[in-house]
């Protein structure tokens, strides 16, 4: 294959037989304003070679949407980083101060007490510009939830956020920061409703008890769950406290759920929530942990199952925020999110990754959508399955208003 040598060229070229295959496909002529929310320095932290969490998996991502000319379909941003009080809208200032003092030198002279208080460890290790990495990741995400609210972006990505385990004073599994709770309180400077939807493996426990007493914001987890996996919340009857009952939906699943089941029960979930809450926004969390052969993963979905469920939030034409999350096998990763950032752009793209732009030396000739491997045993029966769509419909059934507020001022896009 070779470099397409016009820069409008969509075309790749085989040099062999001279066959030109596009790369991609324009589905119609979508007006949705689609913005990409990108820091490229948020690639080039480390969590410690023996984490499972890589940033590069960023950095591959960026490549294949630029490999496949996807950025041309969107509005590109360079964010700048979130400032301390914007940190300080959900985190406590005791934490925040912590997290930007730490450093991997002066953590070895912390006492036991302290690491705990802050959960530092093997999940949470402290690293090197690990309160930098913070903030670029969470301004990118505040910098979809403005361009959403100036009415200039219909859909805004951002796949460097979805830290959905970090609380107010700790971090969690990985996650420092809460950009997800931080976007979702800007929004709500603005919006009456919010819908959060969590489709990473992973149950969105910082994101759910962040708004667990309020009507304004309804949290929507899909996640593995057996009592004990990572992070142990996410029953089926966890459903919000106050004001905040029934605006928490939780669909706990078992090992080894496949595309037929997931995207079936996320339809009748999502049909059966929409219409009823009538969200003014809605925030994804598209974890790519919730994939087929996931490093650390107990799923089986494929590339198109992930994506047609983020492909129905979209059929609903409301504006959305669409984060990244979880994901431990990189190349599946990026595979994942460059498909859905061309779902989003109405963008069919070739199975076959164009050879050129240095990605090939990352996916050879695999392709696309290559056969996820290490399938995990169905543990999901019609019977299982059929109990918690009716558990979760239940729920739905006490939901009978969609909360309004006043508004009165337009705040400024800073
Ligand atoms: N679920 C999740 C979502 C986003 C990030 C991390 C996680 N955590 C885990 O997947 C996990 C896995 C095993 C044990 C504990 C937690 C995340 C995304 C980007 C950057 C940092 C974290
Ligand atoms: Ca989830
Ligand atoms: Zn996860």
């Amino acid at each position: 294959m070779e470099v397409p040598t016009d820069e409008t060229e969509t075309f790749a070229v085989d040099k062999q037989t001279k066959k030109h295959t596009p790369l991609y496909h324009p589905n119609k002529s979508s007006k949705t304003k689609v913005s990409y929310h990108y820091n490229p320095e948020v690639a080039n932290y480390h969590y410690g070679t023996l984490h499972p969490m890589k940033p590069f998996r960023l950095m591959l991502t960026d490549h294949l949407v630029s490999t496949y000319k996807l950025h041309e379909k969107m509005d590109l941003y360079t964010p700048r980083r979130a400032t301390k009080d914007e940190l300080l809208q959900f985190h406590s200032e005791d934490y925040i101060d912590f997290l930007q003092s730490v450093t991997p030198e002066t953590v070895k002279r912390l006492s036991d007490q302290t690491l705990a208080k802050f959960n530092i460890g093997d999940d949470c290790p402290v690293f090197d510009g690990m309160f930098d990495y913070s903030s670029i990741y969470a301004g990118a995400s505040l910098d979809a939830s403005r361009k959403i609210i100036a009415g200039m972006s219909d859909i805004a990505i951002n796949w460097s956020g979805g830290l959905h385990h970090a609380k107010k004073f700790e971090p969690s599994g990985f996650c420092y920061i809460n950009d997800i709770v931080l976007c979702i309180i800007n929004l709500l400077r603005i919006y009456p409703r919010v819908l959060y939807v969590d489709i990473d493996l992973h149950h969105g426990d910082g994101v759910q008890e962040a708004f667990y007493t309020t009507d304004r914001v309804m949290t929507v987890s899909f996640h593995k769950y057996d009592g004990e996996f990572f992070p142990g919340t996410g029953s089926g009857d966890e459903v919000g406290i106050g004001k905040g009952k029934n605006f928490s939906i939780n669909v706990p699943l078992r090992d080894g759920v496949d595309d037929e089941s997931y995207v079936a029960l996320f339809k009748l979930i999502m049909q059966g929530v929409i219409p009823k809450f009538q969200p003014s926004i809605i925030v994804a969390q598209c974890g790519a942990d919730s994939l087929g052969g996931d490093r650390l993963g107990r799923f089986n979905l494929s590339l198109k199952g992930h994506g047609s469920c983020l492909n129905f939030l979209k059929s609903f034409e409301i504006p959305m925020v669409v984060l990244g999350g979880g994901g431990y096998t990189p190349k599946n990763v990026s595979r994942l999110w460059c498909y859905e950032t061309a779902v989003l752009t109405d963008t069919t793209l070739n199975g076959k990754i164009p050879n050129y732009g240095g990605t090939y030396q990352w996916f050879g000739d695999e392709g696309l959508h290559p056969e996820l491997t290490g399938k995990i045993e169905n543990k999901n029966t019609k019977r299982y399955l059929e109990s918690v769509l009716q558990n979760s419909l239940e729920h739905l059934r006490y939901l009978d208003y969609a909360p309004s507020v006043q508004m009165y001022e337009i705040p400024p896009d800073l």
